[in-house]
């Protein structure tokens, strides 16, 4: 196969910069599968040169086709198999390639080769999804993301499948298919699509407590972010490492995004769901191709394996978080994803993750959800990719050697040579040989943890608190995004068609968690608010906030990444374009020339500038700020056109830091908004640069929210 051209300006080499020299063991193997076509003739699969892709082999011009027609049969049959089942969850996904760098050796807490080299560049392919909706599902639906990593490390792959929220809704593996039929579209008519509003998802979580705190958060902002970028990820259970020694503590997982933390509006996710359903992936994609790599840091917290009992909740339960404040996050690494698959089918549909893909150093702990999904990883890849062999895809192959007996099943790739399928053998000289454990470079031995007890069908009384976190996750919200929730809550609940849902929703379920919360969505449902709180869990206490679960306090304080819209027209200001340009390059930042029309466009100093989009084409919920250059005609033709004043009015709205230059300034006249922390006017660019760059950091003015209300959506 001829290797092909790489994409844009990314490297899977591995560094921030783009770096060729630099060789990547992924992406050699990668390479010897990736095929190019430029240049070579059209052939059949077993390689014989086609002469017409036009015309089926028939009897006379208008006569039956031949079944002789290798060449039709072959292309047809090979089209009527192209479909895989989707996931049965997570089938809505997007992929890209990275690296990841250790900070420093982490000997002390694991013996894993790839976070104990600083220097080495550990491949790794991600894989962000939606839940609920199925693969032509939108991108911006009200739902938890997915955030799979597979880590190609020198001692075999280790995949940390986690989600952007860091706790789950259920407690034991035995309930996820209840959950997940509860939550998918309805049985009888598949509707809804991408939806958790619907009774089926409202019946179960009102019936089922434990999903309390969950469903808690995903009715926050965190279940609409703006960008996969702009998401915290979690391995939710609890892990164990293990170092050399033996010795091995409670970890769990996060993944930092250094763009920092922030969310869309609901008006802008339902809008975008309609408008640009791919969003999310987009934003990915060209991110990676102009060479803007999202990054994360991956952090631990670490509890020594005496202190497992010291919380007032069980560390094995999956519906509980340890708050930051009790146990910070260490930072040990950083992740980049920097380049683009060349075919989503081949590597982002491809890609089979599972927790049991582990490196010795990393091991499990008794979490019963993690321990069922032990088991149903590899047991759905066997149907999604059609039998055991799986693993020997471009994609999911480790890049270390691995060697062993299995053999055979469809698709087997590897030519396995000797004699012997079987172990021990002395007919092959015994090989492949067990790896025993030795002091660093022996094989996987599981943690020999001490369990004496009974073999019981049981929930631990030690998993019976279900709202003291949920009260927590409230606590530490904002005022705004309390009102948020109260909104998604309102929403939702509002299209469950059976009252007694509702009822059950408020009076059983958030009535312990906050009575206000309840009283609010009580009132918008139609529901008679509680009479009071009930008491439940540990209610009485006095919640302290964590301040580590507001996104207010996960802001990065810049506008690197960030993206603005810049409507202009025939007559615009040149200066102000270029002064704006200049400024986001040097923030790193970017900005789209948005026009009436995407014919282009004269600007006041006789240049012509083509328009990114028009108007229509991308609509202000596509950015996360809007620029009005100065320049008279321009701005007359603005004022004249009902979609650039519902632009502006949109981008207001959605809370967003809006700038205008020189006569722009009619513009919120016109529309008769008042000027505020984001909504800025100067005579030029220079004058208002700074004020804007501060609002855009901000991401939303959310003092601007109350005076929206009466602006049509
Ligand atoms: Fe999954 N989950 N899950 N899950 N999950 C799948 O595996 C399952 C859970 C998560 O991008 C499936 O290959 C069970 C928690 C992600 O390819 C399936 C239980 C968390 C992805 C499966 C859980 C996750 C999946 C569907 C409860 C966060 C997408 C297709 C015991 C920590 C991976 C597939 C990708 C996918 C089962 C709960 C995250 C069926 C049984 C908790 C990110 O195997």
């Amino acid at each position: 196969m001829d290797m092909p051209p790489k994409h844009g300006t990314s490297d899977l080499a591995g560094t921030d910069t783009p770096d060729r020299n630099n060789k990547n063991a992924k992406l050699d193997q990668l390479d010897a599968y990736r095929e190019d076509a430029t240049g070579q003739d059209l052939t059949t699969n077993t390689g014989t040169r086609i002469a017409d892709n036009q015309n089926s082999l028939k009897v006379g011009e208008r006569g039956p086709t031949l079944l002789e027609d290798f060449i039709l049969r072959e292309k047809i049959t090979h089209f009527d198999h192209e479909r895989i089942p989707e996931r049965v969850v997570h089938a809505r996904g997007a992929g890209a390639h990275g690296f990841f760098q250790a900070y420093a050796p982490l000997s002390e807490l694991t013996k894993a080769d790839f976070l104990n080299d600083p220097s080495k560049k550990t491949p790794v392919f991600v894989r962000f999804s939606t839940v609920q909706g199925p693969r032509g599902s939108a991108d911006t639906v009200r739902d938890v993301r997915g955030f799979a990593v597979k880590f190609y490390t020198d001692e075999g792959n280790f995949d940390l499948v986690g989600n952007n929220m860091p706790v789950f809704f259920i407690q034991d593996a035995i309930k996820f298919p209840d959950f997940v039929h509860a939550v998918k579209p309805e049985p009888h008519n598949e509707i809804p699509t991408g939806q958790s509003a619907h009774d089926t998802f409202w019946d179960f979580v009102s019936l089922v407590p434990e999903s309390a705190h969950m469903v808690l958060w995903t009715m926050s902002d965190r279940a609409i972010p703006v960008t996969y970028r702009a998401m915290e990820g979690f391995g939710v259970h609890t892990f164990r490492m293990v170092n050399a020694e033996g010795k091995s503590v409670f970890v769990k997982f996060h993944w930092k995004p250094v763009s920092g933390v922030f969310s869309l509006v609901w008006d802008e996710a339902q809008k975008l769901a309609g408008k640009d359903p791919d969003f999310h992936r987009r934003q990915l994609w060209e991110d990676i191709e102009k060479g803007d790599y999202p990054q994360w840091e991956l952090g631990v917290q670490v509890v020594a394996e005496e202190d497992e009992h010291a919380f007032d909740f069980d560390l094995l339960d999956p519906t509980k978080l340890i708050p930051e404040e009790l146990v910070p996050v260490r930072p040990i690494g950083k992740l980049t994803l920097n380049r683009n698959p060349d075919n989503f089918f081949a590597e982002t549909e491809q890609v089979a993750f599972h927790l049991g893909h582990i490196v010795p150093g990393i091991d499990f702990s008794n979490d019963p959800l993690l321990q069922g999904r032990l088991f149903s990883y590899t047991d759905t890849q066997l149907l999604r990719l059609g039998g055991p062999n799986f693993n020997e895809l471009p994609i999911n192959r480790p890049v270390c050697p691995f060697h062993n007996n299995q053999r055979d099943a469809p698709h087997r790739q590897t030519i396995n040579r000797g004699r012997a399928s079987y172990e021990p053998n002395s007919i092959d000289g015994g090989w492949p040989k067990e790896a025993p454990e030795a002091p660093s470079k022996g094989g996987f031995t599981s943690y020999p943890e001490a369990i004496s007890a009974q073999k019981i069908r049981q929930r631990s009384a030690s998993f019976g608190d279900h709202f003291s976190q949920a009260q927590l996750f409230w606590a530490s919200m904002s005022a705004h995004e309390q009102a948020h929730i109260i909104n998604a809550y309102s929403f939702e609940l509002s299209k469950v068609e059976r009252m007694h849902i509702r009822e059950r929703q408020v009076h059983e379920i958030l009535a312990n968690i906050d009575a206000d919360l309840a009283r609010q969505v009580a009132l918008n449902i139609g529901v008679k608010p509680p009479a009071e709180q009930a008491k439940k869990g540990a209610a009485a206490k006095a919640v302290k906030p964590s301040p580590a679960l507001s996104q207010m306090n996960l802001l990065s304080g810049n506008i690197k990444s960030r993206k603005v819209a810049v409507l202009i027209a025939n007559g615009v200001n040149d200066a102000d374009i270029d002064s704006l340009v200049s400024r986001l390059q040097a923030e790193g930042a970017s900005h789209k020339l948005i026009a009436p029309s995407v014919a282009p466009v004269t600007s006041a100093g006789g240049k012509s500038l083509v328009p990114d989009a028009s108007m229509e084409g991308m609509p202000s919920i596509a950015f996360d700020a809007l620029f009005v250059p100065g320049g008279k005609a321009a701005v007359d033709v603005l004022l004249a056109n009902g979609t650039a004043l519902h632009y502006l009015l949109e981008a207001y709205k959605h809370l967003k830091a809006i700038a205008l230059c020189g006569d722009a300034g009619d513009l919120a006249s016109q529309l008769r908004l008042e000027m505020d922390a984001g909504l800025l006017s100067a005579a030029d660019a220079h004058g208002v640069l700074d004020a804007f760059v501060t609002a855009m950091a901000q991401h939303r003015v959310w003092a601007r929210e109350p005076k929206t209300a009466a602006i049509p959506a």
